[in-house]
């Protein structure tokens, strides 16, 4: 510093001894939280400048003396004499309260800092700060020790590009613990990379030696993924929404079939623990969205008279994040509820965008109104009914997918799935079945080849999912075998080229994924028949199917002149459900073949042949082997 104090260096030393005699009246206390709320100021420094895509890296280290440093590649905090204070910018910015990048409104379009106390806060209440900044072509320096500075701002060597490093730390006499929390630090990290798609945030801690990095190329979207990571999702995909228009807004939210409740606000990436305007608006949005439509379409539940934001609520996890540009009004002890009204506009646009994506996705419609019309029913219900049972298998069902046609039975030793290739398959398999003990699942014919896929990839396979889903036991490491559906899983595919590539596919997958279901006897393949052959007329017709070429030449060798009439299945949509029936599906009449692995050594040479690139020698083992043997051996 000068040797002479001016006026003006009176009032700023006035307005910094203020708030180190009055820490609580600007960071809330001298607690864990007003000692992170240091941390978050700097951090928010940089994030302002990730915001207005002037940086893409946050550096954070958590240093072996106690003192933190956090630095931004943006573009370096001006070091010209500031025209107000006659001072640097960067003496401006760090000894002048209320004087940051937020005092003037033209320089950032948004701005976070929830307390917007600035990094002159923190200064005041460090025994020691110091700051780089790379701007103009060098490194400049200068220190500060409890909000005063001990060094003028120094040009140091040359350096390409920019940036800000801000080093302190806590003041003990302030704080009666100036030890920083990793864990609370590193959730807000990996919070604000979420909240920016792309930014890379990286934490270290120097005196363990390790560090990590998060960046999400899909922000919320890959926020809400690691929410509702573990917890079982409805079948539905996350609804996602994204504004930008003076306002900017950014949703994402999906249903689990738990009870409980996440909605996570965040205004110009800062939290907002107690929510505000903006989540209001949000609900509000969300609810009538819901409501309407599950009026229009008649979907209200027996007995419930009509859906409560309660209702909508239950289960949801939610994102919502918005950027305002005004001023930000704070409500509240801690100032943690956002009460700028400018939030309000938020209540159309989301009912808008979520009541049309309703519209144009019934079916993930139904699992949403499914799942919502299950919470107003618990609600509606009287006590009896509120049977713990009946609410848990109800809500089990909502994990199904939408196109299982499920059995009524819910015991697993004699109900059987039927996976079918295809839609028309699955129409008259459903005509066909005893619904009682039968579910059918039609899946569409072009699924992953097991084979080379990674498991992550086949998890991510729709039609893998569903499998997977009416299965009930999960697969990998989560296989439960006390979760499976049903005592009998019969693949059912066309008996063509295409059919057996299915039933093979779909055979590998058992046989790699889910082995004790094949060890244990469950899985089965049904026997189609190929061609419907009658034999003679009037009294004496003798109806045969049969399930091979050679089948059929033989019994066409043995007809001695009798009249034939010939028709060949193409598929299994082509049958009439009478017939799909007793030739394939009814206990009493049909044909099926349990798979099992009896040789270990043998499975892998006839794996060879099934998924090997010669689609022709696969197709030939089945056709050949199949019919012969009651067990098919894999
Ligand atoms: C580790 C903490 O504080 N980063 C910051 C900038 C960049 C500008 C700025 C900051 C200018 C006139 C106030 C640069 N170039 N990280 C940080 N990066 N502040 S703080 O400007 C402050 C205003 O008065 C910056 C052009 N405009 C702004």
């Amino acid at each position: 510093m000068g040797d002479l104090y001016t006026v003006d260096d009176i009032q700023v030393l006035k307005g910094l001894e203020a708030v180190r005699k009055r820490p609580g009246m600007y960071i809330g206390g001298t607690g864990a939280p007003g000692l992170h709320q240091l941390v978050w100021e700097v951090v928010d420094n940089s994030v302002d400048e990730a915001l207005n895509g002037h940086c893409k890296h946050i550096d954070v280290v958590l240093n072996s003396d106690g003192s933190i440093t956090v630095s931004d590649n943006g573009r370096g905090i001006p070091v010209e004499r500031h025209p107000e204070t006659g001072k640097n910018t960067v003496e401006t910015i760090f000894c002048n309260l209320h004087a940051g990048g937020k005092f003037d409104d033209d320089t950032y379009k948004v701005a976070g800092g929830l307390h917007g106390v600035g990094a002159s806060v923190v200064n005041a209440l460090s025994e020691w700060m110091v700051v780089e900044v790379k701007r103009n072509g060098f490194v400049y320096r200068q220190e500060f020790e409890r909000g005063t500075a001990v060094s003028k701002l120094r040009k140091l060597n040359p350096a390409r590009g920019g940036g800000t490093k801000v080093t302190f730390k806590p003041d003990p006499e302030i704080f009666p613990d100036t030890a920083f929390s990793k864990e609370l630090i590193r959730e807000r990290l990996q919070i604000k990379a979420f909240l920016i798609a792309g930014l890379k945030v990286r934490l270290t801690d120097e005196s363990a030696g390790v560090g990590e990095q998060f960046v999400y190329s899909e922000g919320i979207r890959d926020f809400l993924r690691h929410l509702v990571e573990e917890r079982p999702k409805i079948d539905a995909h996350p609804f996602h929404y994204q504004f930008d228009n003076g306002l900017r807004l950014e949703i994402c939210m999906a249903w689990t079939v738990d009870t409980t409740s996440r909605i996570l606000s965040f205004v110009n990436s800062i939290p907002t623990p107690n929510g505000g305007t903006h989540e209001t608006a949000f609900r509000n949005g969300i609810t009538r969205a819901v409501r309407t439509y599950m009026e229009k379409r008649n979907g209200l539940p027996k007995g419930v008279k009509g859906i409560t934001a309660e209702d909508v609520r239950e289960g949801l996890t939610a994102v919502v994040s918005v950027y305002l540009t005004g001023n930000l009004e704070f409500q509240g002890q801690t100032k943690e509820r956002l009460n700028s009204s400018e939030a309000q506009q938020i209540d159309p646009l989301i009912r808008t965008a979520f009541e049309t994506w309703l519209h144009q996705n019934p079916s993930q419609a139904a699992a949403v109104t499914n799942r919502i019309a299950l919470a107003a029913q618990a609600r509606t219900a009287s006590r009896a009914a509120r049977d713990e049972v009946s609410r848990k298998a109800a809500t089990r069902r909502l994990m199904l997918p939408g196109k299982l046609a499920d059995c009524s039975s819910t015991s697993r030793d004699n109900t059987e799935l039927f996976i079918v290739e295809g839609d028309s398959a699955g129409g008259s398999s459903k005509q066909a079945r005893d619904r009682k003990f039968q579910a059918i699942l039609p899946i569409r014919g072009k699924i992953l080849n097991v084979e080379q896929a990674s498991l992550d990839k086949l998890k991510a396979n729709k039609e893998i999912q569903s499998l997977i889903q009416s299965i009930g036991t999960g697969i990998g490491k989560a296989f439960d075998y006390s979760r499976l559906r049903y005592g009998k899983i019969i693949i059912n595919c066309d008996a063509d080229v295409d059919g057996h590539h299915i039933a093979t596919l779909l055979l590998t997958f058992f046989y790699r994924y889910l082995e004790p279901l094949v060890e244990k006897g469950h899985v089965y393949l049904a026997m189609p028949p190929l061609y419907r052959i009658r034999i003679g007329s009037g009294k004496k017709t003798d109806i045969r199917y049969v399930f091979s070429d050679r089948e059929k030449d033989k019994l066409l060798k043995q007809r001695n002149g009798k009249e034939v009439e010939i028709q060949r299945f193409k598929g299994l949509g082509e049958m009439d459900a009478k017939t799909l029936k007793s030739t394939t599906m009814d206990p009493a009449s049909r044909t099926i073949l349990r798979v099992s692995v009896k040789d270990a050594a043998r499975t892998d040479e006839v794996f060879d042949t099934l998924m090997g690139r010669d689609v022709r020698k696969r197709f030939m083992f089945i056709k050949e082997h199949a019919r012969e043997i009651r067990d098919l051996d894999i």
